[in-house]
């Protein structure tokens, strides 16, 4: 498929997704959420790719929601629509890892995007924030939420009735990234971290991604019965009798993705 406002792209078992709308900051329109849904739905679909990275421009990964396409919506408008909610919750839920790289810009939906993946990674200029409260809205793609889970109430309230941003270091501290790089590194490390995962195997992938997020949504106990069952699913596996026996074999495991 071809797409206006991302780039796709793939590096062995890596897909990548560049957001590509310059003239806004990579501002994310309602095109901009369908070919980013699109783009999710191929990489999804292929058992070729094993993980996914999505980025911005080295001065954005995503300066928010269109705000010039939103200014005149009424609350029918939002309301009766669902107001995007469909596309963008794509990213949430991808079922195969997705690790932002973040580079400048990361505000309202554009941070609220990167929450949706599972790592993200940081470039020494990235700045996150909640800008919502500025233009007399909330967050409304999981900035409340995600946000609030990720960092806790204190900084979570900090962010989001302020409106203020914070820079990579201090979105560090807080435990909203995983690892900070300098700009030009930012791709090779992204690259690396999503190649390691996309060597693994792909279904025990799946198994540890789901696991991870069902801290989020249950008790301890049903996430650990949860996870036990994973576990023993994981038995099933032809890749968990390769990795196994790999190991006793002393060489390296080729995992077959089954
Ligand atoms: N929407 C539309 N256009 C934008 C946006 C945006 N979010 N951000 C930047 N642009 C445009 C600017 O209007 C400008 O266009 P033009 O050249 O035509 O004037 C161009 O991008 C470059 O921007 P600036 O000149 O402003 O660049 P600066 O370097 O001076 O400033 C900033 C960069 C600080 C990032 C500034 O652009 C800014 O504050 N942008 C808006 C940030 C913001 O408020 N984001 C939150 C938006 S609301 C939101 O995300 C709600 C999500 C809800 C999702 C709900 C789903 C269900």
């Amino acid at each position: 498929m071809t797409y206006e406002n991302i780039l796709v792209a793939r590096d062995g078992r890596v897909g990548i997704i560049t957001l590509n709308r310059p003239k806004a900051l990579n501002a994310l329109c309602d095109a901009l959420i369908d070919d980013l849904g699109g783009a999710l739905d191929e990489f999804e679909a292929d058992e070729g790719i094993g993980a996914i990275i999505l980025t911005g421009s080295e001065k954005a990964f995503a300066a928010g929601a269109d705000i010039k396409e939103m200014k005149d919506r009424s609350f029918m408008d939002v309301y009766l629509s669902d107001f995007i909610t469909k596309g963008w919750e794509r990213v949430a839920s991808c079922r195969k890892p997705v690790i932002a790289a973040v580079a400048g810009f990361a505000l309202g939906g554009g941070c609220e995007v990167a929450m949706m993946c599972d790592i993200i990674i940081a470039a020494e200029n990235a700045k996150f924030g909640q800008p919502e409260i500025t233009l007399g809205i909330i967050p409304g793609a999981g900035g409340t939420q995600r946000l609030t889970r990720a960092l806790g109430k204190a900084k979570a309230m900090d962010l989001v009735l302020t409106g203020r941003m914070m820079d990579a270091a201090e979105a560090e501290r807080c435990g909203l990234v995983s690892r900070i790089v300098p700009a030009e590194k930012l791709m090779e490390e992204a690259l690396a971290v999503a190649g390691k995962i996309a060597s693994m195997s792909l279904p025990i992938t799946l198994f540890a991604k789901e696991s991870v997020n069902r801290a989020f949504e249950t008790s301890l106990a049903e996430g650990l019965r949860f996870e036990r069952r994973m576990f023993h699913a994981a038995f099933a596996t032809e890749d968990q009798s390769e990795g196994m026996s790999a190991f006793a074999e002393k060489r390296p495991a080729q995992f077959k993705h089954r």
